[in-house]
């Protein structure tokens, strides 16, 4: 798809974006903080920008996951993470339509911005005809959902480009608030992207909050359950089987393996320490003991602490006597307090479990008996 706006100040949008940032909302994405004033108006890049062509490139999305969770041990990456890295990929198809009217204009201004810039992509999208802003926040299109990326071209060449917001089709829906696992979607069309899977498993770098991880599901990079829940998005789901890759498999990769499967894929971006992180966060929300093994090498063996202590909180959610025997030797063994502190946590989860386990059993024998 294509669209074109002429470039002017985003005044209506200004209040918004900074009360965004003034919550705190940006988390780390520090990136976002810098230079607001920038991202509002793009001709604080350069004073001879007048207008912007706004490109979207759709992307395959399966319909729903072609195996069974959790039996079979897989994890889901979100659907733009699929393929070679998007930066690149669109980077070259952008890069071939500014040259094609360089071609034509050799001394037009040319500037490129896919994701990395300082700009508020769904905003010129939007203005340039592509699409609405949907509740789930994503930039929604009749024909084609939510299921592309978006690029921009800043040129100097004017366009006769009426201003055409599309219509907000939205209506009274509210299945991508209402099926968000971890309610990071709020009404008023915001996000809290802190709560939001995608910047979980991806953005933040550290531990991922306790509360937020059952949430996580097997979401390993990224997530798309706002966008697979959406109407619009029906007829642009193919039914394609999903890549879906083994989550044990995943953690027996050391750093050379994690490059060779991922170097040249968006995925790249958390490094071996942020995926294999996630993918323990995953196993242990299978709660299934074929599980086990794989967490236990890691608790052990694994040279990232923040591997070594998701996979404690994984092997305490999936529970047992035999997740318990590993936790306790690990407990005995660990030096590194913030390992030590999640491995007692997770034990205390485990006798919290089979502390109400008891006393669910003896309510339904007291009924029994009753
Ligand atoms: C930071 C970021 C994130 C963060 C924060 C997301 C967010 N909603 O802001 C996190 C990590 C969570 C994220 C996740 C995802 N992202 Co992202 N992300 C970005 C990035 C780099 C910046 C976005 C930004 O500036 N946010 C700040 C907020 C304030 O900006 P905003 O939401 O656009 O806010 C404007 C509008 O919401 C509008 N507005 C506010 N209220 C209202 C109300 C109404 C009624 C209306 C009409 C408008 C409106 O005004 C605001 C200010 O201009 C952009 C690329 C870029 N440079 O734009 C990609 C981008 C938005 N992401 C993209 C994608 C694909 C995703 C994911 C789908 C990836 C995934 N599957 O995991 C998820 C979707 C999660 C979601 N529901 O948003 C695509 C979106 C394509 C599309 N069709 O919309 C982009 C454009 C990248 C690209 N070049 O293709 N992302």
């Amino acid at each position: 798809m294509v669209g074109f706006a002429a470039l002017h100040r985003l005044d209506d949008r200004g209040p918004f974006f900074r009360a965004w940032l003034d919550e705190g909302r940006a988390g780390e994405m520090g990136y976002l903080a810098r230079d607001p004033e920038r991202r509002l108006d793009p001709r604080t890049l350069d004073p001879r920008l007048r207008s912007v062509i706004s490109l979207a490139y759709p992307y395959a999305a399966p319909a729903r996951p072609s195996f069974r969770w959790p039996e079979e041990l897989r994890g889901r990456i979100a659907s733009y993470a699929l393929g070679p890295d998007y930066h690149d990929t669109v980077l070259a198809r952008t890069r071939a339509v500014a040259d094609a009217l360089i071609a034509e204009r050799p001394q037009a201004i040319m500037r490129i911005y896919i994701d990395t810039g300082p700009v508020l992509e769904r905003e010129w999208a939007s203005e340039a005809g592509l699409g609405w802003f949907g509740r789930n926040t994503n930039l929604l299109n009749v024909h084609h959902g939510s299921y592309f990326f978006l690029s921009e071209i800043f040129t100097d060449l004017e366009f006769d480009a009426e201003p055409r917001r599309p219509r907000n089709h939205c209506g009274r829906c509210r299945r991508c608030l209402d099926l968000c696992p971890t309610n990071a979607l709020a009404e008023g069309y915001v996000i809290e992207p802190r709560r939001c899977i995608s910047y979980l498993t991806i953005e933040h770098r550290g531990p991922i909050p306790i509360d937020l991880r059952a949430g996580l599901g097997n979401w390993i990079f990224g997530c798309d359950i706002c966008q697979e829940v959406c109407p619009w998005n029906e007829s642009s789901q193919t039914a394609e089987p999903e890549l879906a890759p083994s989550l044990p498999e995943l953690m027996a990769l050391d750093d050379d393996g994690f490059r060779r499967r991922y170097g040249k894929s968006a995925i790249r971006r958390t490094k071996r320490r942020g995926l294999l992180r996630n993918v323990a966060v995953a196993l242990g929300n299978s709660r299934n003991p074929a599980a086990i093994d794989s967490l236990a090498l890691a608790l052990s063996s694994d040279p990232e602490p923040l591997v070594r202590s998701h996979s404690a909180w994984a092997l305490g959610r999936i529970g047992g006597r035999r997740a318990g025997d590993i936790l306790e030797r690990a407990a005995l063994r660990e030096t590194a307090p913030s390992i030590g502190a999640e491995i007692r946590a997770a034990l205390d989860a485990m006798h919290g479990a089979c502390v109400s386990d008891v006393i669910r059993q003896d309510s339904s024998m007291m009924r029994s008996i009753g």
